[in-house]
């Protein structure tokens, strides 16, 4: 009996706490609401609602109070970087939205033939041998140096077609200028030989999570030790 009472209450424990973290997800500090015409000024409300005036529905608006606020960012980070990059699921971004995270970073071309296949194999190697609890706080970015062939949809099809099509694989289209800077920062060298081809340096990149550059490894299917503990120190 004493038993069927402790299991009665730690289910209603366990109910209870999965109603309190759903109420957390849903519930949005940052938004209040306001009439669209501005008719109190600039009066907001905790709750949706009307306007008292106009009668029109409220809006949501974000406080700007409540926005994070810009932590700074060191000289040498590439979250200084300004340039606007898509992901292979067409979301608009700056590299500072990759904050938080270890970044491994790449520069290849999709219709690579050549040296691009086997540097994704050696990013794919180097994630194979992350703990899968570190996962989470890794970024592993591939930036094409063509983007004009590399749209987000093409980079989206070539990381189903690699198996790379999870949360911490990241494929990026940028323009011109912004992956000729990337690539300087990077100290990668690209050329385009032909239409359809670059010759191109062969780095992986780790940067830690303010974007500052922590370690490189140069080559082909060269011993990653050091990267991958590099990564681990930077994860943990
Ligand atoms: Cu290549």
């Amino acid at each position: 009996m004493k038993t069927l009472k402790y299991t009665i209450i730690w289910v209603l424990a366990l109910l209870l706490q999965s109603c309190a973290f759903t109420n957390e997800e849903t519930k949005n500090d940052s938004l209040v609401y306001a009439c669209p015409m501005q008719c109190e000024d600039q009066k907001t409300y905790q709750n949706p609602g009307s306007c008292a005036v106009c009668k029109m529905d409220l809006k949501a608006v974000e406080t700007e109070v409540n926005k994070p606020v810009a932590e700074d960012i060191s000289d040498e980070s590439i979250f200084n970087l300004t340039s606007q990059w898509h992901t292979e699921e067409n979301k608009a971004i700056q590299l500072e939205d990759l904050k938080g995270k270890t970044l491994v970073m790449v520069m290849i071309y999709t219709s690579c033939k050549a040296a691009c296949p086997r540097l994704v194999a050696d990013m794919r190697n180097i994630e194979a041998q992350i703990p899968e609890e570190k996962i989470a706080d890794i970024q592993f970015v591939m930036v094409s140096i063509d983007p004009e062939t590399d749209t987000p949809q093409r980079l989206k099809a070539f990381a189903k077609e690699n198996f790379m099509d999870a949360e911490h694989w990241m494929f990026l289209q940028g323009t011109e200028s912004s992956v000729r800077e990337f690539a300087n920062v990077l100290s990668v060298k690209y050329k385009e030989i032909s239409p359809i081809d670059f010759s191109h340096s062969n780095i992986i990149s780790v940067f830690n999570n303010a974007g500052e550059l922590v370690h490189q490894q140069e080559g082909l299917g060269v011993d990653n030790k050091e990267t991958i503990d590099t990564i681990l120190a930077l994860s943990s």
